[in-house]
């Protein structure tokens, strides 16, 4: 990671050996939050309970690139009343508590959607539905009172010519179902910012009309609107929104917060050097978008890496959307883009995806070995080194450039010398092929070393 030197601590560098110690007291990482804290905005990413059980992923989640997290699925209607006035909150529970754990804020998602809807809503009497609605945001937003920043009361309301979306809600109540369902989450919870959240709405066009001319009656209506969401899930294929800036602006100007809730960049697969550059462009311009909009608040990704993102499910032979790899290794084209857009500078050797070494093929009874680093995050990363030949009894050796040391390995036993690194097999892992794994520290630069095998 970069250091970042503030102005007061430069300021008396020039002054000599003591400032020297002043300076590196000071100094912080610059990470993708910080960067958005000192424009007044977060960055953060999406996540969802199983994920939460993988540790290289919580590194990075909780590791300080992400001041907030958005419940991807844990506070949705099915999830949270799966049958009438039976309601379950462990999912967003612990989606809680990860982010206060790591200081992060949580954006509550969301209260009223067409889409993962159990199946009772939908079957009740439209004579129902308003009570049944407005019972379920008492309770949901109740229960979430203090631990959520904003709600995404009304999620996806808009068709793609700007008219009402039909759903079991706009059926019951016509469209007044956006002004009593967040008058209900107001009276929940007076102080959590009550936004609208939709997709495609992004550039300027008739969906966001739609939704532009709903906000100002709402305002001028008297009912409780703090904000509207941006989703933006873009694709690289299909162009970059109209007049993004301008279109956050006008909402701004209409007295709301505004948000880019869900972002990710996605392509057809497979990725190559062309696409990611054009995707970062993408991520620069949004969060470029954002920084020029005063109300703009901050950015979530829609999870930060490609091994989470609903994409590939959804949308066949496309993703490679989100700015860290299947690996959960940064990518440095999309990363650098968001980081350079908060202002910050790009980070000269960010890991790659095709990051390792390999020797040549071993003659009968040698061996050879393959380094990779497979996760990296703040200050620290994962790597893996496969053992193969025909050589029982291996040694692998390599040398670090960087300073960094081995604090964990698995499969092997390790002797570290300043940057000498010697690894011997277990006794199980003795005979090639072999893999060992192993966590270590990094600061500033993370090359990858030349592996030998004896
Ligand atoms: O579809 C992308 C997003 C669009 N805007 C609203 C968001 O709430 C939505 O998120 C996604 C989640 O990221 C997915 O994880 O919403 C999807 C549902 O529409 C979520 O996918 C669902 C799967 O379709 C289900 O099969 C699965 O049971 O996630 C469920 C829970 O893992």
């Amino acid at each position: 990671m970069k250091k970042l030197i503030i102005g007061a601590a430069a300021l008396i560098l020039s002054a000599g050996a003591f400032t020297l110690i002043n300076t590196q007291a000071e100094a912080a990482v610059q990470t993708l939050q910080s960067l958005a804290a000192a424009k007044g905005k977060y960055f953060g990413s999406a996540t969802d309970n199983p994920e939460l059980s993988d540790t290289a992923y919580t590194a990075i989640l909780g590791g300080g690139e992400f001041g907030q997290t958005t419940p991807g699925n844990a506070m949705k209607w099915d999830s949270t009343e799966p049958s009438q006035n039976s309601f379950s909150y462990t999912k967003g529970d612990a989606v809680v508590s990860f982010a206060q754990a790591h200081n992060m804020t949580v954006r509550g998602h969301t209260l009223l959607w067409h889409n993962q809807l159990p199946g009772w809503v939908s079957a009740l009497p439209a004579t129902q539905l308003q009570a049944a609605m407005e019972n379920h945001i008492a309770n949901v937003a109740t229960h979430f009172k203090g631990k959520v920043f904003a709600w995404d009361v009304v999620n996806e309301p808009f068709n793609e010519d700007g008219t009402f979306r039909t759903s079991p809600f706009n059926n019951a109540m016509g469209s007044d179902y956006i002004a009593i369902a967040l008058r209900a989450a107001r009276a929940a919870d007076p102080t959590a910012k009550l936004y609208i959240n939709d997709y495609n709405t992004d550039g300027q066009g008739a969906k966001a009309d739609g939704m532009y001319n709903l906000v100002k009656s709402l305002k001028a209506a008297g009912v409780p609107i703090d904000g509207v969401g941006f989703q933006g899930h873009l694709a690289i294929q299909y162009g970059f929104p109209t007049n993004m800036q301008a279109n956050l602006q006008r909402f701004a100007d209409l007295g709301v917060d505004v948000a880019i809730t869900e972002l990710d960049v996605r392509m057809v697969l497979p990725r190559d050097s062309t696409k990611d550059a054009t995707q970062a462009t993408y991520y620069s311009n949004v969060v470029k978008a954002c920084v020029a909009v005063t109300r703009c608040v901050g950015i979530t990704i829609w999870d930060y890496t490609d091994k989470y993102s609903w994409i590939p499910s959804v949308f066949s032979g496309q993703g490679a959307a989100l700015p860290w790899d299947d690996s959960l290794v940064k990518k440095p084209t999309a990363y650098n883009a968001i980081a350079v857009a908060l202002g910050g500078t790009a980070e000269s050797a960010s890991p790659t995806p095709s990051r390792s070494t390999s020797s040549s093929p071993p003659p009968a009874g040698a061996c050879a070995a393959t380094y990779k680093i497979t996760g990296s995050w703040p200050g620290g990363f994962q790597g893996e080194v496969s053992v193969t030949g025909s050589k029982p009894g291996w040694t692998v050796k390599w040398a670090f450039a960087n300073g960094q040391t081995i604090s964990q390995l698995w499969g092997g036993t390790v002797s570290q010398s300043g940057a000498n690194v010697t690894v011997t097999p277990a006794s199980w892992n003795n005979t090639p092929p072999a893999t060992f794994g192993f966590l270590a520290s990094w600061n500033g630069t993370n090359a990858v070393p030349t592996v030998t095998c004896a």
